[in-house]
């Protein structure tokens, strides 16, 4: 019977991998869409709900003709996010150049309070600053 164990650990694989967590296409089809607008100084809304295991379209408008970006490191690094749209963060941060926009598809992380803030010197004391509540 030994040698039907390699073959059980390879169908199991198989199921664990179409039955991941990761969700497919047609999730972030349904996925949320939020605008989060960027200027200086400040994000709005700046108090974001979000619902825990929902996936969301972030849709980061930067309507300033200035550079701003969305820094969440916790919030980023405990959201799932969508494979395509990793490399849109980078150190936890969302760059968004002046009059763009960014979208970045992720499903919300546990429950919790996460500081969210623009990296850009001195624009958070300006009043970049907010935060992401996951209910
Ligand atoms: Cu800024």
């Amino acid at each position: 019977m030994s040698h039907l164990r390699p073959f059980a650990a390879l169908v199991a694989l198989i199921f664990m991998s179409s039955a991941g967590a990761q969700p497919g296409s047609d999730a972030w089809a349904n996925a949320r869409s939020l605008t989060l607008q960027l200027s200086s100084f400040k994000f709005e809304p700046s108090d974001i709900r979000l619902e825990h295991g929902v996936p969301y379209d972030l849709h980061f408008v930067n309507t300033s003709s200035h550079g701003h970006d969305f820094a969440g490191k916790e919030f980023f690094a405990q959201a799932q996010i969508r494979p395509e749209d990793r490399a849109k963060i980078n150190k936890g941060r969302v760059e968004v150049g002046g009059g763009e926009s960014v979208d970045v598809h992720l499903i919300a992380p546990s429950p919790g309070s996460y500081k969210v803030r623009c990296t850009h010197f001195m624009h958070s004391a300006f009043g970049m600053t907010g935060r992401i509540v996951v209910q």
